[in-house]
């Protein structure tokens, strides 16, 4: 038969009774409508088998010739699979095998045809490259294997936002257009802003820590901007940042709330996800006690003593870690100052920083990352609240501090002591679920090569 003569119904006032998960032994002889699209098909002559999907699975139908016109009849043969159908039918319990379920139907009205052959299969595992998924996202979102993680992450953001509420912050919005960068100026995404130039996000930092003042402890989930110019599987241009920010903290209790807030998270996978993980056939990461907190410069004398190629004051890069940390939770703790941005207080108290031989002007932060084996999961620190010690350090960085008027004269009115972390939440995902690429993530990437869609 001839494609072409397939036409599209519409909707009318059907809609749908059941999911496919409601579909059991309470409603067996029952007529129901189930909604979705065919995700599989198999043509036995005078009857098909087809698989409706909703979101919450699929549904057996059993079409058989007899009973349906020849023309509705002809043009199920024909349709493709991701083709959307309304079907109207009678449940039936299905012999021979334990408890399943199908249906027959009566009516069907076919609600959008696919015009081409579904460009990858639903199964778990794919050979397909991810640039040509991603080509094709809305599609690729359809296979079990996303669906799975992005119920997980669902499960993932309800459960901070629970947590965060549980620990009385007030969520907040801020700004995603903005006059000056926060986390250093070369991954910046200049746009238009009327006449002048503005940027892209970096993070929310000022912001958040100007919301200490009237609510004290605050979060936000929301877009952060990075022009990254690498092609790594760990980053993204836009990526979804959990921030946090309390007032009358230093950066060890900041550890202590993102320690239990990772904590949290992982619970409550156990907890919601139980299915999802056995189909994934994964083990979340067993966390037994609290978190080990490296000094920064204690982790450099022992990859030094490891005949790892580090100076003290560098970064410290994934590869270097690569074999002293298994997927573990850890913190990175008091960075040297000079690796931090301009808001990141600085420990005063010279009998804390470590001895280093001849140079003692080495100056440490009260900084974390928090690490899950070699991946940056999170930053934060102890914020400088004081505005003589914040202008200082933004000239000591080379910031033009007339940019910035707009931040240092909250800064008269007495900003309080103040902590807090941001913290990546397809890093997060990406860690506990696995994932080779951060891009599968997040819904729609941005990369450096990737605009669309
Ligand atoms: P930082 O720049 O370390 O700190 O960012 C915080 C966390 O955000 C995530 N992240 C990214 N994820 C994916 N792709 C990227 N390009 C990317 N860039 C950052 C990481 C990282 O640990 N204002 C501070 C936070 C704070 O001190 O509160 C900040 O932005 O998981």
């Amino acid at each position: 038969m001839d494609e072409k003569l397939i036409v599209e119904d519409t909707l009318g006032d059907w809609r749908r009774t059941h999911y496919s998960s409601e579909i059991s032994h309470s409603v067996v002889n029952s007529e129901v409508i189930v909604i979705g699209w065919i995700s599989s098909k198999r043509d036995h002559g005078n009857v098909l088998f087809a698989l409706l999907r909703d979101r919450y699975g699929d549904i057996q139908l059993v079409v058989k010739k007899k009973e349906l016109p020849k023309e509705l009849f002809d043009s199920l043969r024909n349709l493709k699979e991701h083709s959307s159908i309304a079907v109207k039918g009678i449940v039936v319990e299905q012999k021979n095998e334990n408890g399943s379920f199908e249906i027959i139907p009566k009516e069907i009205k076919i609600l959008s045809i696919s015009n081409k052959p579904a460009p990858f299969l639903t199964q778990a595992v794919s050979s397909i490259g991810i640039d040509t998924r991603l080509d094709l996202r809305a599609i690729d979102l359809r296979r079990d294997y996303l669906q799975i993680i992005f119920r997980i992450r669902r499960n993932i953001l309800k459960s901070i936002r629970n947590y965060f509420d549980q620990n009385h912050f007030v969520e907040v919005n801020t700004p995603k257009m903005i006059a000056t960068a926060t986390e250093g100026g070369a991954a910046l995404f200049p746009i238009f802003y009327y006449d002048r130039e503005a940027f892209l996000a970096q993070s929310p930092q000022l912001y958040k820590e100007q919301l200490t003042m009237a609510f004290e402890s605050v979060y936000e989930i929301a877009p952060i901007f990075r022009a990254e110019p690498s092609r790594t599987n760990r980053h993204l241009s836009e990526a979804i940042s959990v921030d946090a920010e309390k007032a009358y903290v230093n950066y060890d209790d900041a550890m202590d709330i993102l320690e239990n807030l990772i904590k949290h998270v992982v619970d409550s996978i156990k907890h919601h996800n139980l299915t999802d993980l056995k189909e994934l056939e994964l083990d979340l990461p067993e966390i037994s006690g609290p978190f080990p907190r490296l000094a920064y410069s204690d982790l450099v004398s022992k990859l030094q003593e490891n005949h790892k190629y580090i100076r003290w004051g560098d970064d410290i890069s994934p590869k270097i870690l690569r074999d002293m940390f298994g997927d573990e939770f850890y913190f990175i703790t008091d960075w040297p100052a000079s690796t931090k941005p301009f808001y990141v207080k600085s420990k005063l108290d010279k009998s804390d920083q470590k001895p280093h031989g001849e140079n003692d002007e080495r100056i440490l932060s009260e900084s974390f990352d928090l690490m899950f084996g070699t991946l940056e999961l999170s930053s934060g620190s102890t914020r400088i609240n004081n505005k003589v010690e914040l202008m200082e350090q933004m000239k000591n960085k080379g910031l033009n501090l007339e940019a910035f008027d707009y931040h240092l004269r909250i800064f008269d009115y007495a900003v309080p002591p103040h902590a807090g972390f941001g913290l990546g939440l397809e890093r997060l995902i990406m860690a506990l679920l696995k994932l080779e690429n951060i891009r599968d993530a997040t819904f729609y990437p941005r990369d450096i090569d990737r605009l669309a869609p």
